[in-house]
């Protein structure tokens, strides 16, 4: 296992090796076996996403700070400064225009001098760019004009290209196709042209690739947005073929829904295909994962680890962020947030499946959901601490980011 050369702040944590023994202790009274565990946590990568790395915003306004990423380039620096001190996060997903390039061999090549490879590519009929022939404003795979909708599909065809350039194997598409009043537009014409279209866009894939379908139920559509449900993304994903999978935005929900259960639901289909994690109090907040409803997070986790350990048909998930950060350091609040997955996921390494099994069979309603209880409680930072020390990160990222000096050497470097 390599050292803690990437992480000179780590001498500073003497007290550490003293708490990942305690919990080892602790763990092994369990039936754990720590390093096992430790090794378990190394398993569990997230991507990045690029556009989070600059301040979000709302519609009333954003607020950056000094030191934000003005080109691919930057955005990966910041991105392989997060992968170097979680050891969790070494693939980059990018968003197409915005991350638009004409020197390919030029960003591979950055790539993998930062250690960052690259998952899934998101496409963008949402917003309209400048110079593009038709707009989006009534839609884009939905669209009444099959000229507009045969421009949509050129563009996910060029950002299959783009991303195939570059290494990655996956789409993610979301739309914010929809209606904003009843009468506006057809619900059942307006879906099957979406299949439609997504069947044109599966078709061009490269035979190794997957294609994600991305529910919202509302926003920027307020009356019905065509992809609304994880219900209408298994249909669309059965329907175009088996490289065709879901993709659960944790904050594209409506509030109470139970998350976990929609999870297991699609695992059970095998149509799982991937993760934006965040977290929400109200809807689509894009805060950070594990800031609200940690529970929650730890519950699909549980979900997830057992579908693993299950080795369930058809489960490869691929693991990404997608938050907003409007007052956070976007580089702290992604360590934040690798940090809360990586917790969640250690956690739901922590439970005795067989043992909840049991207790499911003989219907102890308080001892099955005690021993889901009992892994949430765990306090697994040393754990998850001890996992990015052996691999050469950081025990505290945050702390180990702000010694580093990175944020002020970037605003000098980036003025302007
Ligand atoms: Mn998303």
């Amino acid at each position: 296992m390599a050292g803690s050369t990437a992480s000179p702040s780590n001498a500073r944590y003497e007290h550490h090796h003293r708490d990942f023994s305690e919990l080892a202790a602790r763990l092994e009274r369990d039936g754990c076996t720590a390093d096992a565990l430790v090794e378990a946590v190394l398993e569990f990568q997230v991507a990045l996403p690029t556009w989070a790395f600059n301040t979000g915003g709302t519609r009333f306004g954003r607020f950056p700070i000094a030191g934000e990423p003005r080109t691919l380039h930057e955005k990966m620096e910041d991105a392989a400064q997060v992968n170097t001190l979680t050891a969790a996060a070494p693939r980059i997903s990018l968003h197409i225009p915005w991350d638009e390039t004409d020197d390919v061999a030029a960003v591979r090549a950055d790539a993998a001098r930062l250690g960052l490879g690259f998952d899934a590519v998101n496409s963008n009929t949402f917003q309209d760019q400048a110079g593009q022939p038709l707009s989006y404003k009534l839609g884009s795979f939905s669209n009444p004009s099959a000229a507009v909708r045969r421009q949509a599909i050129a563009h996910h065809r060029h950002v299959i290209e783009a991303g195939n350039a570059l290494g990655a194997d996956a789409i993610t598409v979301w739309l914010a196709d929809g209606s904003n009043y009843p009468g506006q537009m057809s619900l059942r014409g307006s879906f099957e042209r979406v299949r439609e279209c997504l069947q044109d866009v599966y078709a061009a894939m490269p035979p190794h690739w997957r294609l994600f379908t991305e529910h919202k139920p509302y926003e920027p559509a307020f009356y019905a947005t065509v992809v609304q449900d994880w219900g209408s993304s298994l249909l669309l994903a059965q329907s175009l073929g088996d490289r065709a999978q879901c993709l659960v935005d944790l904050g594209h929900h409506l509030p109470n829904t139970n998350i976990e259960l929609v999870v297991a639901r699609l695992i059970g289909a095998g149509r799982l295909g991937g993760f934006h994690f965040n977290d929400s109090k109200y809807g689509d907040d894009d805060l950070t994962a594990g800031s609200i409803k940690p529970y929650a997070l730890f519950l699909i986790f549980h979900e997830l680890v057992l579908a693993q350990r299950e080795g369930a048909a058809g489960f490869n998930p691929a693991y990404m962020i997608d938050q907003s950060h409007n007052l956070k350091d976007p580089i702290e609040a992604m360590l934040q947030t690798v940090d809360q997955l990586q917790q969640a996921y250690a956690k739901a390494c922590l439970v005795q499946h067989a043992v909840l099994s049991g207790f499911q069979d003989s219907g102890d309603v308080i001892m099955a959901e005690r021993t889901l209880k009992r892994a949430f409680e765990a306090d697994v930072r040393p754990l998850v601490a001890e996992a990015r020390r052996r691999r050469g990160g950081a025990i505290d990222p945050v702390g180990a980011f702000r010694e580093s000096g990175y944020r002020a050497r970037v605003a000098a470097e980036r003025a302007g």
